[in-house]
């Protein structure tokens, strides 16, 4: 008999809760960008767009789309049977990768255009975005505990330094060169987005990778960051930017 890894009710409850968050965050966001001119509508847009496909991906996945059961391993099954074995299958929600593939380069896009980054920088930090997370995809398809798996979990790491040093190092260095109150606002922003992020791979060690907690354990963690990382950045990066006047982008 095969043992399933799967969501339970709190699990369930709390991919429809975020769901319901992300649309009210669209319809705050879409509101907000008629209140200032069109100059300044950028981040409005961008950052719109970033809790539409939240909105979509949380759909899938309370609607049970974009999930799939992955063979993890076959488990022992009885001390007092000692010949019996049997395969265990957990869920994978591969709707989250699809989602991040859009969502994570379009937030790195808020900040480098709050740094005041230049087109090659924002294509190399987005770039290595983009590897970050399919190279993570590639090891969540890894179910079973192989080398492959945490090979592209450490190559997926590697981008992710290289991300974080287009926003931490660069990016600080030309906020602060923006002068007014960009420097300071951009070090508070980004630096809670770096903790943040970094807060994802190591839940990904602890539920996708090592499987040490249980899906819905694994669907709340990402639940709290996912409306950290959007809805929330979201509203303080655009309620600060409608009274910032040097983080206007000119394109
Ligand atoms: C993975 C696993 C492989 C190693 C690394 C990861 C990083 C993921 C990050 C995700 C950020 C997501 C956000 C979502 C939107 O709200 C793919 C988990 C480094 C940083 C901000």
């Amino acid at each position: 008999y095969p043992e399933y890894q799967k969501a339970g009710e709190v699990g369930m409850r709390t991919l429809w809760v975020v769901f319901v968050l992300m649309v009210i965050a669209t319809i705050a966001f879409s509101a907000m960008a008629w209140t200032v001119p069109v100059q300044k509508r950028l981040y409005h847009v961008i950052t719109t767009m970033i809790v539409i496909f939240a909105s979509l991906s949380y759909f899938a996945m309370a609607t049970g789309h974009g999930i799939s059961y992955h063979h993890v391993e076959v488990r022992k099954s009885h001390s007092h049977m000692p010949d019996t074995a049997h395969d265990v299958y957990r869920e994978v929600y591969w709707a989250r990768y699809v989602d991040w593939s859009l969502t994570t380069p379009l937030l790195l896009l808020d900040l480098c255009l709050l740094a005041g980054l230049n087109g090659a920088h924002i294509f190399m930090a987005i770039v290595a975005d983009i590897i970050m997370i399919l190279t993570g995809l590639f090891a969540a398809f890894g179910s079973e505990n192989t080398p492959q798996k945490w090979g592209w979990y450490t190559i997926a790491c590697i981008a992710y330094l290289v991300v974080i040093w287009h926003l931490v190092i660069h990016g600080r260095q030309m906020a602060n060169q923006k002068g007014g109150k960009v420097g300071s606002f951009f070090t508070a922003i980004g630096g809670f987005t770096l903790i943040l992020w970094t807060a994802y791979p190591v839940i990904w060690g602890i539920a996708d990778g090592s499987r040490n907690m249980s899906v819905d354990a694994e669907i709340v963690a990402y639940a709290v960051l996912d409306v950290m990382a959007k809805a929330v950045f979201g509203a303080w990066l655009l309620l600060t930017h409608m009274n910032m006047p040097e983080s206007q982008v000119d394109l």
